[in-house]
């Protein structure tokens, strides 16, 4: 099987992370999101949404990276993505929830809005009005996560389990370390993501997104939590 990756991207990370924890043999296909590779007409042939994650599978290509963990997780049997329906449903539920609400405004919203030069509105009152307003939902959404999800007792988002919404939650919420996003005032949270970072696998797998994004925004000014 093939990857279309790139070690920075979000939505890579947590198919590299399942990869390496599993033993899954990809042939890892880097596509330069920084020289625009995949806004080219070869790798718009692959996807024409020109962005990266793609899975190729023989024949079968797949796109969006919760459909290629859980494709991965099938495949592999993984204790990842369990098979008991109601356990699968609770982790489907979190990948949704982290992708959609948690991730557009978070990562969207007040990260990507700050870090993307194209992101970024030339007009300063309807940048800080937007960032404002994505910082509160943003907020809202942590505050779900320590309190309801995570509390005091689940060790990951779906109990004592390790599960695919735990590999891409984890990687939405320190995409935050490139504009210095401090999760303290949420100590669950904080807890969660060490416990992530302290698996074997994370710091060959994030090696490149440390050292190219989070290392390239370590000077700036950016507006937090
Ligand atoms: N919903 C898609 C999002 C994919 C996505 O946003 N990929 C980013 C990298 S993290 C990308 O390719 N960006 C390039 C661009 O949009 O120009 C998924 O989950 O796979």
């Amino acid at each position: 099987m093939k990857l279309y990756f790139h070690p920075v991207s979000t939505v890579s990370r947590p198919i590299m992370l399942l990869a390496a924890d599993e033993n899954i043999a990809l042939d890892m296909q880097l596509v330069d999101l920084f020289k625009g590779e995949h806004k080219q007409p070869a790798y718009l042939a692959v996807n024409p949404n020109a962005q990266i994650p793609v899975l190729e599978d023989g024949d079968f290509r797949l796109s969006e990276s919760s459909a290629i963990l859980k494709y991965l997780a099938e495949k592999n049997g993984s204790p990842a993505y369990p098979a008991n329906i109601k356990q699968r449903a609770r982790v489907n539920e979190m990948m949704d929830w982290f992708n959609t609400g948690l991730y557009r405004d978070l990562g969207y919203g007040l990260v990507y809005a700050q870090a993307f030069p194209d992101a970024i509105y030339p007009d300063a009152a309807v940048q800080s009005a937007t960032l404002a307003r994505a910082q509160k939902k943003a907020n809202h959404w942590l505050g779900i996560l320590d309190k309801n999800l995570l509390g005091a007792k689940n060790k990951f988002i779906c109990g004592d389990h390790l599960s695919l919404a735990d590999y891409l939650g984890v990687c939405i919420l320190t995409a935050g370390e490139v504009t210095h996003l401090k999760y303290d005032a949420y100590p669950n949270v904080t807890r969660w993501i060490s416990t992530m970072k302290a698996r074997p696998t994370w710091a060959k797998v994030n090696e490149g997104f440390y050292q190219y994004f989070v290392g390239g925004y370590k000077d700036g000014k950016f507006l937090g939590l």
